[in-house]
């Protein structure tokens, strides 16, 4: 044990406990589970931070986001590239936004990037449908899908553009929560 070799070095472990909610322990275990998808590609010595992706399919098929219907649109988001394949950076930003410990103001922002589905800044009438059907899992007819939507644009589009901006879209955060699930 004595003279194992370090995954990161001590900097490298401080950097992410600062940009992450998590504790050096947690960081090492989800390092671990990174590594345990794909071992013939991701080193087990990162002092020298190798440029290494994870594929999507692989990301995509961890229980926290197998049964998700937003999981390629969350690991579009947090792939640096927006391809869904993704470093160790950017898969300890995704597990620390979607952990309890961060605040709802963080939360609301990601969900509002993974709700803008053509990554324009703003969520429209389409982006809103492809929420909401996803939302439902598909299991409203097209006709009610785009009722609600009507509904949730007539009541959260604020400064009444036919669209959601981040702001509109924090304000109905605060109504109706159950959007950041
Ligand atoms: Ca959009
Ligand atoms: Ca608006």
């Amino acid at each position: 044990m004595g003279n194992k070799q370090a995954v990161f070095t001590h900097e490298q472990l401080e950097a992410y406990q600062d940009c992450t909610f998590f504790t050096r322990k947690e960081i090492m275990r989800l390092f671990y589970r990174y590594q345990d998808l794909a071992p013939q590609l991701v080193p087990l010595d990162y002092t020298s931070c190798p440029d290494v992706k994870v594929p999507y399919e692989l990301i995509g098929s961890m229980p926290e986001l197998k049964d998700n219907p937003f999981r390629q649109r969350i690991a579009q988001v947090f792939s640096e590239d927006g391809d869904g394949h993704m470093t160790l950076d950017n898969f300890l930003d995704m597990f620390s936004v979607m952990s309890e410990m961060a605040p709802r103001d963080l939360k609301a922002y990601y969900a509002f990037k993974i709700y803008d589905f053509n990554n324009d800044d703003y969520i429209c009438a389409w982006d809103l449908e492809q929420t909401v059907t996803k939302l439902t899992r598909g299991e409203l007819s097209a006709e009610e899908v785009s009722l609600i939507c009507e509904k949730v644009l007539d009541e959260a589009d604020g400064d009444h553009d036919g669209r959601l901006s981040l702001e509109d879209f924090q304000n109905m955060i605060l109504r109706a929560p159950d959007f950041l699930r």
